[in-house]
């Protein structure tokens, strides 16, 4: 450390005002911290996240996939960077510090290096990814996606429940589909990823371990099923000659739990649930519901998939109703950089927090950029392993401890990271 240089000091008030600010910024009328990517308010959030960006020293730019961008400079000559961001988009419903910790605990960084007189030899970008969480389309990490060149007219064709694509719903907000696909981050300079993010589960607090180390972050099969029966009247018709599509999609939804509780960690979900016509004295003519099957093993997802459509196949036949089940983008687990993961674990003994590593069964935008650059996923406990409810909670401390983390992670990568081999 230079004579000029300071132990970075994060200070925890900013990023709880600065939670706390975002908090404010919620679709009115709806359950907990509601703030969709494609709904009314994630503009007004991003801007504030910009404002953010640009009070750190960040200069900031916005991509053709509405991902924010900061960058803060380097010494260095050779146009080498790291990367490190998340997401403020929330499910519907959900809570305060999903993907908020780890933007707000980045710039939280920026401002401690600033203060403490560091100044990295790598470009320091930061990234508010656009829409992390699977939308009404089906579909997550849009913004990382296309900085990946994973974003493709495929999806932009996909629709939702109203039948409007993807595409008509991202002009809305004021996205050009083609400008999307057309916003492929070049990742050749960039060294390594790193992402804050809360756990969402219960494994940090059963372990008594103030920060999480990621493994790995699980695979997702993501699918809509619909089945088509035939509308009868509902005390006339016998129940030996119903075609009632709403019972096949019943049984297919208790199908998913039980494929789900055979594999290792493996989970299965199903929401989105729609029966037509909705009347209880209509035999149920059509119903769709989407779902997903989640795991650390790629063969298991498969093996998945292939139960839940033999099992949706038995629920149709047996009552005379058709089937369809159309996967949407699914994605094998995805390791993080071993090296990276090494540099982490060296930052948290050095700063004396005690830590695990772990399986991350929630997806995150590190699941993706992990594709093109060396990723890194830091976790803080939540409380009660709760989270996209109201009841998500992450204590300040905690959080500090994350962002001190990441700071020092920074640093350490600023030193380490001409070693750290392409997506090693
Ligand atoms: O669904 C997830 O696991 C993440 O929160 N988007
Ligand atoms: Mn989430
Ligand atoms: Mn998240």
């Amino acid at each position: 450390m230079s004579a000029a240089e300071r132990e970075p000091q994060v200070v925890a008030d900013r990023v709880d005002a600065a939670i706390h600010a975002l908090a404010d910024v919620v679709e009115s009328g709806r359950r907990g911290w509601t703030r969709t990517a494609l709904g009314p308010v994630d503009r007004d959030a991003r801007a504030i996240v910009r404002r953010w960006m640009v009070e750190a020293g960040l200069q900031t730019s916005v991509d053709g996939a509405g991902n924010i961008f900061g960058l803060l400079p380097g010494t260095g000559s050779r146009g080498r960077s790291l990367m490190v961001g998340s997401h403020t988009d929330t499910v519907d419903g959900g809570g305060r510090f999903d993907g908020i910790v780890g933007v707000v605990g980045a710039i939280e960084a920026v401002h401690a290096l600033r203060e403490s007189n560091h100044r990295l030899e790598h470009d320091l970008v930061v990234v508010d990814f656009f829409n992390e969480e699977p939308n009404e389309f089906g579909l997550s990490c849009v913004g990382s996606r296309a900085m990946v060149g994973e974003l493709n007219a495929t999806h932009l064709d996909l629709t939702d429940t109203h039948g409007i694509t993807l595409a008509q719903a991202l002009r809305r907000i004021g996205i050009d589909a083609s400008s999307a696909l057309a916003s492929r981050y070049d990742f050749s300079g960039v060294a390594a990823f790193l992402e804050l993010h809360i756990e969402q589960g219960p494994y940090l607090e059963q372990h008594g371990s103030q920060i999480g180390l990621v493994e790995s972050i699980t695979g997702i099969a993501r699918f809509q099923a619909l089945f088509s029966g035939r509308a009868d009247h509902a005390g006339t018709m016998p129940m030996d000659r119903r075609h009632d599509a709403g019972c096949a999609a019943a049984g297919t939804v208790l199908a998913v739990e039980r494929i789900a509780r055979q594999g290792r960690d493996s989970k299965g979900t199903c929401g989105q649930v729609t029966f037509t016509p909705e009347a209880t004295n209509v035999v149920t003519e059509h119903a769709e519901f989407r779902g997903e099957f989640r795991g650390p093993e790629a063969q298991w997802l498969r093996t998945a998939q292939e139960a839940l459509v033999s099992a949706a196949e038995a629920e149709g036949s047996t009552r005379g109703v058709t089937v369809e089940i159309d996967w949407l983008p699914t994605q094998d687990p995805a390791p993080m950089s071993a090296s990276v993961l090494s540099t982490l674990s060296g930052v948290v003994d050095g700063l004396g927090l005690s830590s695990s590593r772990l399986f991350s069964g929630a997806e995150h935008d590190a699941a993706i950029l992990a594709r093109a650059v060396p990723a890194g996923l830091i976790f803080v406990p939540s409380q009660d392993g709760r989270s996209h409810c109201p009841e998500e909670w992450t204590d300040l401390p905690d959080i500090a401890a994350g962002v001190t983390t990441l700071t020092h992670a920074l640093l350490a990568l600023d030193r380490t990271a001409s070693t750290i081999g392409a997506t090693s």
